[in-house]
């Protein structure tokens, strides 16, 4: 990245204008990096209809994932949720759904799933107190590796006395002050079921994830308890990956795919690669670069990228470094260098998001403003990237 950044802006020109130029080896770089990638998987563990598709959705904030859709199997008893797609993933969620069967064995989930989950998410209905055989499986399955484990546990408003009755605010689960007794006699009686069956968990989570139909004024109650405890139990930073409030629908939803893709920008500066005729950053640059722009449903001309390159060239995406170019040796394979090439596809990407909302209001953006949003993008990349980096470097620490 660094001994292209001078002329860099002009090669993906080139790039993005040419696709011819994309060649094989490129392509076949890109799926080794694809493939090499240790994403981080949530392990969904519980019972049918315990809630677990409902958790994926308030997550991911995707209203339409429906079983079937977006899933796809991995075991007998087991699915895939790539997220935001199955090419470009930045995390996995696996849900096991033949716990409450009675010929599930946890066997192949427990072969499949050791080598890839980092996370066990255990699923229970507020006040299903037939818990036996799930927990029977969960000391089977945390015999062979010690998870982080958080239990959630859903729909608790079956637990209230009247219909009516809206959630208790604030949210009281920490301390169960203000709980009424035949609310919070089950749900500690499911925690005691785990302490008796020496399941370790780290974090115990209250939700009640409605339909808007169920008429709840919070239809995620405890989503924020749950994301805290994913932060503090999983520091991938993946809540801010998620994030999806940018008052413009079209930059929430490429907002996904602009952080896999300064990911796997990012990653690329980690993993060795075979030497490709196009540096593998461009062509990831390139690719983002148009699927923004088949979001915002425009045309990627060379005018845009012509204004972007005269702003950003020469030695300002260098200058974005300061003080900081000294500590730059070595160069190539640094965490350093990672973090600051995934925060420059990062910028990239949303100043393409930022320059179609504006041009749409009729609006053009200055050389000036186009360098500060710059640096405000490259900054907040900066700060997006690096526990998701960090946590990723730390699991694969003997291959790096
Ligand atoms: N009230 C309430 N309903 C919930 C909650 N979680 C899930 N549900 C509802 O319970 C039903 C089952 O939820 P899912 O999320 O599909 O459960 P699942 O574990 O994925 O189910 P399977 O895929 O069949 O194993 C749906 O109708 C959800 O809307 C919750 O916390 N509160
Ligand atoms: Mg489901």
């Amino acid at each position: 990245m660094f001994k292209q950044s001078k002329n860099h802006l002009e090669t993906l020109k080139a790039m993005l204008f040419a696709p011819k130029l994309e060649q094989e080896d490129t392509q076949a770089q890109l799926l080794t990096l694809k493939s090499s990638l240790p994403i981080p998987v949530v392990w969904l563990f519980g019972k049918t209809q315990s809630g677990k598709t409902s958790i994926i959705k308030a997550l991911t904030h995707q209203n339409d994932i429906e079983i079937g859709n977006g899933f796809e199997a991995c075991t007998k008893f087991s699915t895939k949720y790539a997220f935001p797609t199955s090419q470009e993933a930045f995390i996995h969620f696996l849900d096991t759904k033949g716990i409450g069967e009675i010929d599930y064995n946890p066997a192949e989930d427990i072969a499949f799933f050791e080598q890839h989950a980092h996370i066990l998410m255990v699923v229970v209905k507020a006040l299903d107190s037939n818990l036996e055989s799930m927990l029977k499986h969960l000391q089977t399955i945390t015999q062979n590796k010690n998870y982080p484990i958080i239990v959630v546990q859903t729909t608790i408003h079956e637990g209230y006395e009247d219909i009516t009755m809206e959630h208790i605010q604030p949210y009281p689960f920490e301390t169960f002050a203000n709980v009424p007794n035949n609310l919070s006699r089950p749900l500690l009686q499911q925690r005691e079921l785990f302490k008796h069956n020496r399941i370790l968990v780290e974090k115990f989570v209250v939700v009640d994830l409605t339909k808007p139909q169920d008429g709840y004024i919070n239809p995620n109650y405890g989503l924020e308890a749950l994301w805290e405890a994913i932060e503090e139990v999983f520091p991938y930073g993946i809540r801010s990956l998620m994030m999806d409030n940018f008052g413009d629908i079209y930059a929430s939803k490429a907002h996904p795919h602009i952080i896999t893709h300064a990911i796997l920008s990012s990653t690329s500066e980690l993993i060795p690669l075979p030497m490709a005729s196009i540096p593998i950053v461009t062509s990831i640059q390139a690719k983002m670069l148009h699927s923004i722009a088949s979001i915002y449903n425009q045309k990627l001309d060379v005018k845009i990228i012509t204004e972007l390159s005269a702003a950003l060239g020469g030695s300002f995406v260098f200058s974005l470094l300061g003080r900081q170019l000294v500590k730059l040796i070595p160069l190539y394979g640094s965490a350093f260098n990672a973090l600051y090439t995934g925060a420059i596809t990062y910028a990239l990407g949303r100043l393409l998001c930022i320059y179609f909302n504006r041009t749409k209001e009729g609006e053009m953006l200055t050389k000036s403003q186009i360098r500060t949003l710059f640096k405000v993008e490259f900054e907040r990349g900066k700060a997006f990237l690096k526990p998701y980096m960090q946590s990723l470097t730390d699991n694969t620490k003997p291959k790096i």
